[in-house]
């Protein structure tokens, strides 16, 4: 057994000053019944407490780590960057050049609007979606979650999810009767809704590939279903790639399936580790945004240059490193594997669902899992005893069952090995 002795008392006096100790609800291992790691350092694909244990990364900052921890280009741009000034509340040449490079990466993008996190990108695109319609519904899917304004915390996924709070307390009954709620991978569920108020619905937004309620694949056909039924009820269909997005291909989901959404919201891998999120699409509802349209929305930090600059180092690497999605899904590609096998060899009921280089272990007495109905038969209490043995051998996942894991192009063979062995002496004990 490990000695965390430091973190717990971190989180002790952490929860005197903190809501609930921490800054962001799934941090706090509540759902695993533990006490959350206080971070200490990170480098590629490992993380260090402040009890001085090292662990495998699964987490990598929820997403954003793709290169993993501390990678040298994105140190030097931001030292380089921060010795220029840190904000200036002025344009700087830097956002023309990330607009530009997430254009050429994501081409259904026309136009682009940096801003502070995901959360904002994709109440930003709602308000813009409604103000190009004129229309008032937004229609989402059980179990995808899409930051917490209030319209998305309807059958949320994530944290809401996780802590059993899907309808937030707080979201008036107004706002939840304009968020219509659909199922994921069930086309009918979405139609049923068109054609009862297809006229109404301003935008529909969904996590192509969701990793909020654990990795779930699209069905063959279910989005461009979905993207028929949007051109037909000329509705703004929204993909939210904050997880996605310059993971599962340079270009996102939308490049992986083929479908190009009307807008798509981004974050995470955009920032390289710093608070960033983006939204763009067609430059006709682009366009509506001020100062040049009617729909309002700003930011005193939007496009803050160390964000432009660890986000362009980023992505500066994904799209001239050849083969660097191919390399990365081989990697995770042997941990699925490596994972199932321990499912096989212990008896133990469990899928692994697997989409590039995002991963969920469900544990689980199905044969698939592909809808939320699916995800939510998962026995988390075998997850939460899997989780904590796993971090007693070195392995950080994510301390909820609805949740992806990350790998980055960080993590090697041996650690995955490492992780794999760790993964079936848990299950041994289950
Ligand atoms: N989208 C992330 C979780 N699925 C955000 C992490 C957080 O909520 O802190």
């Amino acid at each position: 057994m490990r000695d965390y002795k430091n973190s717990i008392a971190a989180f002790r006096e952490a929860q005197k000053h903190i809501p609930g100790g921490v800054n962001s609800p799934v941090r706090s291992f509540k759902s695993v019944d533990g006490d959350p790691l206080f971070i200490a350092r990170a480098k590629g694909a490992k993380v260090y407490d402040i009890d001085g244990n090292e662990y495998i990364d699964y987490v990598g900052s929820w997403g954003p780590m793709i290169l993993g921890h501390a990678h040298q280009s994105v140190l030097d741009a931001l030292k380089e960057v921060s010795e220029l000034g840190v904000s200036y509340g002025a344009p700087t040449l830097l956002e023309t050049e990330m607009a530009m490079m997430i254009k050429r990466m994501m081409p259904s993008i026309e136009s682009v609007r940096m801003v502070n996190s995901g959360t904002e990108a994709t109440m930003s695109a709602l308000r813009l979606a409604r103000g190009f319609t004129g229309r008032e519904l937004v229609l989402k899917f059980e179990g995808c979650y899409h930051g917490h304004n209030d319209s998305f915390l309807i059958k949320a996924g994530s944290g809401a999810l996780t802590f059993g709070t899907p309808n937030s307390p707080g979201v008036t009954t107004g706002t939840a009767q304009s968020t219509l709620i659909a199922k994921y991978n069930d086309l009918e569920s979405v139609k049923q809704l068109f054609e009862k108020h297809g006229e109404h619905i301003a935008a529909v937004i969904l996590e192509p590939v969701t990793g909020n309620m654990g990795v779930v694949e699209p069905l063959k056909d279910f989005l461009q279903g979905v993207r028929d039924l949007c051109t037909e009820y000329g509705t703004v269909l929204i993909f939210d790639e904050v997880m996605t997005g310059f993971r599962l291909a340079a270009g996102g989901a939308q490049e992986l399936y083929s479908i190009t959404p009307d807008l798509t919201t981004l974050g995470k891998i955009i920032g390289g580790g710093l608070p960033v999120g983006a939204y763009g699409g067609k430059q006709e509802i682009m366009d509506q945004l001020a100062p040049k349209g009617p729909v309002y929305q700003a930011g005193t930090l939007s496009g803050n240059p160390l964000a432009m600059a660890a986000g362009l180092a980023t992505l500066r690497i994904l799209e001239q490193t050849p083969f660097f999605y191919n390399v990365m899904d081989m990697k995770a590609a042997r941990l699925a594997k490596g994972l199932k096998k321990c499912l096989a060899e212990t008896g133990i009921p469990g899928v692994v669902n697997r989409v590039g280089s995002m991963f969920t272990l469900f544990f689980t007495e199905e044969q698939s899992v592909k809808s939320f109905d699916d995800v939510m038969k998962s026995d988390t209490k075998r997850f939460a005893r899997f989780f904590k043995l796993s971090l007693d051998a070195g392995v950080y996942l994510a301390p909820s069952q609805f949740e992806a894991g990350f790998v980055s192009i960080a993590h090697t063979d041996e650690m995955i090995d490492q992780t794999v062995e760790a993964a079936l002496n848990a299950m041994k004990q289950l």
